[in-house]
C-alpha cells in the first residue's frame, strides 16, 4: 500500500473536476435532487449539452501551472450521465449534441501535460431504472409507505452489474489509470452500503485491471484489508493528521473554491488565494493531500474566478514548491 501511494504522497496537490449536465442549470451538482426534478424535466439538459469550448489541454495547462500533479474527473456523477462512451447506457455524452467521448480527450490532454489520471465514478445513480429509490434519491417520496411501491420494479442487482460493467470499461479502455475515486456509501436507514455495490468483488476487479491504482475509501470496505488506500475528509480542515487504530493514515481533503462542486454561476462565497494557500500548506503540514475542485461551465470553460485563483496559487508554488 505504501509503495503504491508513494508518488501520490509526494505530489500532494490535485485538481478535482466536477462536470456533467448540472453545469447547464448552473446551480449545484445536486440540483436534480434538491429540486426533485423528474427525469423528463431533466432531459432538456441532455438535449442541449454541447460544450463547444471544451479544450482539456487548456485545463491541463492551468492545473500544471498551479502546481497540481494529478487530476480526478467525474466520469459519472449522481445524476447518472456519463461523460464517457459506455456500451451499457444511452445516457452518455456521445448521444448529446457534442457527440464525443469527453473522457478520452481528458485522458489524452492531461497525460500529455504529465499529469496523473484519476476517475471519479458515482456509486449512486438517480437515473438508472434499477437503482432503488432511497432517502437521498431525487425521486424520493414524501412518506415511508411509498418506498415499496416505488421500488416494486427496481432490481438493485441489475444496477450492481451495470456499475461493475462501467468500472470495468473505465479501467480497460483508457490505458493506465492512476486513481479511482468512488462516491459514496451512506449506510443507515434505507441507505446503501458495501452489499449494494458488492464492494469486495469490485475492489478485486479494480486491482486486477489496474495494478498500482489508488482507490479512495468510499466503498465502505473497512473490514477488508486491501480496500481503500486513503481517507477523504470533505470540505473541512482536519485538526490533526487522522489516525486509525492509533496509526496515521494517508488522507486527502477535497475542497471547493466556493460551496458547490458543479458550476454554480451565482455563488458568492469564493475563497481568496490566501485562504487556498493556507488550506494547502496546512494539509501538507499534517501529512495530507489537497484535491481542489473546478466546476467547468456547460460550454466547457473553467470560469474566470477559478482561473484567477489557480493563477494566484501557481505564483506562490513557482517559488515554494519542492519539484
Ligand atoms: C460528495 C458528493 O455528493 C458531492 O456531490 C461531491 O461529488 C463530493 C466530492 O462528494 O459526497
Amino acid at each position: 500500500k505504501e509503495k503504491r501511494l508513494a508518488w501520490w504522497t509526494n505530489d500532494r496537490f490535485g485538481m478535482f473536476i466536477h462536470w456533467g449536465l448540472y453545469a447547464l442549470p448552473a446551480r449545484h451538482e445536486w440540483v436534480k435532487n434538491r429540486e426533485r426534478i423528474s427525469d423528463s424535466a431533466y432531459q432538456k439538459y441532455f438535449d442541449y449539452f454541447n460544450p463547444d469550448l471544451y479544450n482539456p489541454r487548456e485545463w491541463a495547462k492551468m492545473a500544471k501551472a498551479a502546481g497540481m500533479k494529478y487530476a480526478v474527473i467525474t466520469t459519472k456523477h449522481h445524476e447518472g450521465f456519463c461523460l464517457f462512451d459506455s456500451k451499457f447506457t444511452d445516457y452518455k455524452a456521445t448521444n448529446t449534441p457534442i457527440k464525443k467521448d469527453l473522457i478520452k480527450e481528458y485522458v489524452e490532454a492531461f497525460r500529455a501535460e504529465g499529469i496523473k489520471i484519476g476517475f471519479y465514478y458515482s456509486l449512486i445513480d438517480w437515473h438508472h431504472p434499477d437503482f432503488t429509490i432511497d432517502g437521498t434519491h431525487s425521486q424520493r417520496p414524501n412518506n415511508d409507505a411509498d418506498y415499496e411501491q416505488l421500488n416494486k420494479n427496481r432490481d438493485m442487482s441489475k444496477y450492481r452489474t451495470y456499475l461493475h460493467n462501467q468500472v470495468r470499461e473505465l479501467l480497460t479502455n483508457y490505458g493506465k489509470i492512476d486513481i479511482l475515486w468512488l462516491d459514496f456509501s451512506y449506510p443507515g436507514k434505507r441507505g446503501k452500503d458495501h452489499n449494494d455495490w458488492n464492494s469486495v468483488d469490485l475492489i478485486k476487479m479494480v486491482r486486477k485491471l489496474q495494478p498500482g491504482i489508488i482507490v479512495n475509501d468510499r466503498l465502505d470496505l473497512k473490514e477488508y484489508a486491501d480496500g481503500g488506500d486513503f481517507v477523504t475528509p470533505e470540505q473541512y480542515k482536519v485538526a490533526a493528521w487522522p489516525t486509525e487504530n492509533g496509526k496515521h493514515v494517508p488522507w486527502e481533503t477535497c475542497q471547493t473554491f466556493s460551496g458547490s462542486w458543479g458550476y454554480y454561476r451565482d455563488e458568492t462565497t469564493w475563497k481568496d488565494v490566501k485562504q487556498l494557500l493556507v488550506l494547502l500548506i496546512e494539509s501538507v503540514s499534517k501529512g495530507g493531500n489537497l484535491l481542489l475542485n473546478v466546476g467547468p461551465t456547460a460550454r466547457g470553460k473553467i470560469d474566470a474566478r477559478a482561473q484567477t485563483a489557480l493563477k494566484g496559487m501557481g505564483e506562490w508554488m513557482d517559488v515554494n514548491s519542492r519539484a
